[in-house]
């Protein structure tokens, strides 16, 4: 089954969106693997977004990240990379179409509330970086039935 990592940003924390975005993939029907509430050490967040390395925006983002605590996550179902990816939205909240997280919550390309993986490989990659095996549950919801045919 497919797995995403999804990270509630120290904004989101911060402005009480947290349950508003996680109730978003909840109510979609895609099922909670992981969840912990941490702060960032400047290691993990240099890991993490280590493709942007030598982009300008590298060091304020890594500021950013961890500047407050933020909700890491990992989610499972059937084409849930692409799918959370389109309801986080696009990557600035200002031209992100609303009924997506960023585009109804956000102004600002370095607020822009959730990170989500952006392919399956990177979301493997993620998920072993924020994770242990033995902190992923492996679970079958009730609700499997009236999700799937
Ligand atoms: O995957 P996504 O979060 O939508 O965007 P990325 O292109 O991977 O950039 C990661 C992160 O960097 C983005 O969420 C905000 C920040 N950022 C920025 O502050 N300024 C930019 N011009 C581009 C990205
Ligand atoms: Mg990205």
């Amino acid at each position: 089954m497919e797995r995403t990592f999804l990270a509630i940003k120290p904004d989101g924390v911060q402005r009480g969106l947290v349950g508003e975005i996680i109730s978003r993939f909840e109510t979609k029907g895609f099922t909670l693997v992981g969840l912990k509430f941490l702060n960032v050490s400047r290691e993990l967040a240099e890991q993490h977004y280590a493709v942007h390395r030598q982009r300008p925006f590298f060091a304020g983002l890594v500021e950013f990240i961890t500047s407050g605590p933020v909700v890491a996550m990992v989610w499972e179902g059937d084409g849930v990379v692409a799918s959370a990816r389109k309801i986080i939205g696009a990557t600035n909240p200002l031209t992100a179409e609303p009924g997506t997280i960023r585009g109804d919550f956000g102004i600002n390309i370095g607020r822009n509330l959730i990170h989500g993986s952006d392919a399956s490989e990177t979301a493997k990659h993620e998920i072993a970086l924020w994770f242990r095996e033995e902190e992923l549950v492996n679970w079958q919801p009730h609700i499997t039935p009236w999700l799937h045919e």
